[in-house]
């Protein structure tokens, strides 16, 4: 379902010249702006520049303004926070006026339709409530589209399955890692049957091809799409895969203006970089070609659901993320999606990176995908193994463990890279040894 069908499939002509035109409301409008944030920023640009004569905004410039020093609007106007807690920073903090909240919904109800969704769902929320975007950017989308809303947030999957069943729930938020351990509660429940959901709006952490079609499989019937946003921007609802073509993120950049660059020399790139964003109607805190350290490409091409915002590929990941192996760059969704083609294991694993030895060693831990391969385990780790070698270009020890063998994580985001020093085994750690 479009759900702003003037919007999303504007004519490309059209929407430059409303990008154009919201680009200079906006820099007249921060240029005026009593903040010493923006004067700095500003001082070098005029009203009629083009986006790519701007400065960028690095995430760095966010936590030395922590919390307020880069608002543009008088903090009486705004009406909520947000933050992302990050692992390696101290928080973000973001804030949004009125206009902005209606945005955010609009932008995320628009998502819940790219992937299927309409006014008459039950719409079950299990991104995290509170200081993290995910949980209340879905929440208002799904109320922006008169669906019905369960807030059931993350964590305590056991009675979320419940809940599914007995709520009939049709359409669900949350992370792929979370779709699939649902699915296999559901399964230990016993209420897979009674449980219907069409559609899964999942994102908020880097996940694969392979990874898709285990959820799918898993759930049956369900279209698994993925949505791409950061707390810096907005929160979800920056871009969303329809279900028509899955594979590549509308952007929807009548408010997010995207460009790909080079991640060191800053120059556009027609290949893979480092997505950069603009946010052409934030009222709070705008961010002028915010680096987002995220990982894609500009796909070409028109796409069959009518949509005209642009698409990008799916995320390898992040720029700071990528692993280097023995001089070998790699990264971890590129594992991901390795391990999880190999029909012998289930969608749960995890990446040890071993730094004990001079050259850094990657270990993988998988679990068998059911317990009638449990005579065949050596098989499966040797054949895992050969194909890890082969699509990697890595020698790589793999580990196969019981189904059900390694931890579940059932809040935030999936945590799916180990470091192993000699000081420190992260992933011994969460197993409570
Ligand atoms: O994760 C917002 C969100 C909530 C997106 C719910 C989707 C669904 P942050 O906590 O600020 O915001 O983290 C943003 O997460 O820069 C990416 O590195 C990563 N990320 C988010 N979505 C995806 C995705 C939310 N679909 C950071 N694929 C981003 C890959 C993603 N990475």
């Amino acid at each position: 379902m479009i759900f702003q069908p003037e919007l999303e499939t504007m004519p490309a002509e059209e929407r430059a010249e409303l990008q154009r035109r919201r680009l200079r409301e906006l820099l007249t409008r921060l240029k005026a702006v009593d903040s010493g944030y923006w004067r700095e920023k500003l001082a070098d640009v005029g009203p009629d520049d083009g986006i790519e004569g701007l400065p960028y905004t690095r995430k760095q410039e966010l936590l030395e303004h922590y919390p307020y020093a880069m608002l543009a609007v008088p903090l009486g106007q705004t009406v909520r926070v947000h933050g992302s807690s990050g692992t390696r920073h101290k928080p973000t903090i973001v804030a949004y006026t009125e206009g902005d909240v209606s945005v955010f919904a609009d932008v995320n109800a628009r998502s819940i339709g790219c992937a299927g969704g309409t006014a008459e769902d039950v719409l079950h929320v299990a991104y995290g409530y509170g200081l993290f975007t995910g949980g209340l950017g879905l929440h208002y989308g799904g109320e922006r589209l008169g669906a019905t809303v369960v807030p059931a947030s993350g964590g305590n999957a056991a009675f979320q399955v419940q809940l599914l069943a007995d709520l009939g729930a049709t359409g669900i938020c949350c992370t792929p890692s979370f779709a699939y351990l649902l699915a296999e509660r559901a399964a230990d429940e016993g209420v897979r049957d009674r449980i219907r959901l069409r559609y899964g709006v999942l994102g908020a952490e880097p996940w694969s091809e392979s990874l898709r079609r285990k959820i799918e499989d898993a759930w049956g019937e369900l279209d698994a799409c993925d949505i791409y946003g950061l707390s810096e921007v907005i929160g979800p609802g920056v871009a969303m895969e329809c279900r028509e073509n899955k594979g590549g993120l509308h952007v929807f950049d009548d408010h997010f203006y995207p460009e790909v660059v080079d991640p060191e020399t800053g120059e556009a790139t027609e290949g893979l970089g480092e997505l950069v964003l603009t946010t052409l109607t934030k009222e709070a805190l705008p961010v002028i070609r915010y680096r987002t350290g995220d990982v894609t490409q500009l796909l070409p091409g028109d796409c069959t659901c009518g949509r005209t915002h642009p698409r990008i590929a799916r995320f390898s990941g992040r720029v700071d993320d990528m692993l280097v192996i023995r001089g070998v760059n790699v990264f971890p969704s590129a594992i991901e999606a390795a391990l999880l083609e190999h029909p012998g294991v289930g969608g749960q694993y995890a990446i040890v990176v071993d730094r004990r030895p001079t050259m850094p060693e990657l270990e993988v831990h998988a679990e068998l995908s059911s317990g009638d391969l449990l005579a065949q385990r050596d098989e499966v780790r040797r054949s895992l193994e050969a194909v890890l070698e082969q699509r990697l270009h890595l020698r790589v020890t793999a580990i196969v463990a019981d189904p059900g063998g390694l931890p579940r994580q059932e809040i935030g985001k999936a945590k799916r890279v180990f470091e192993r020093t000699d000081e420190t085994d992260e992933l011994l750690q969460l197993t409570g040894g």
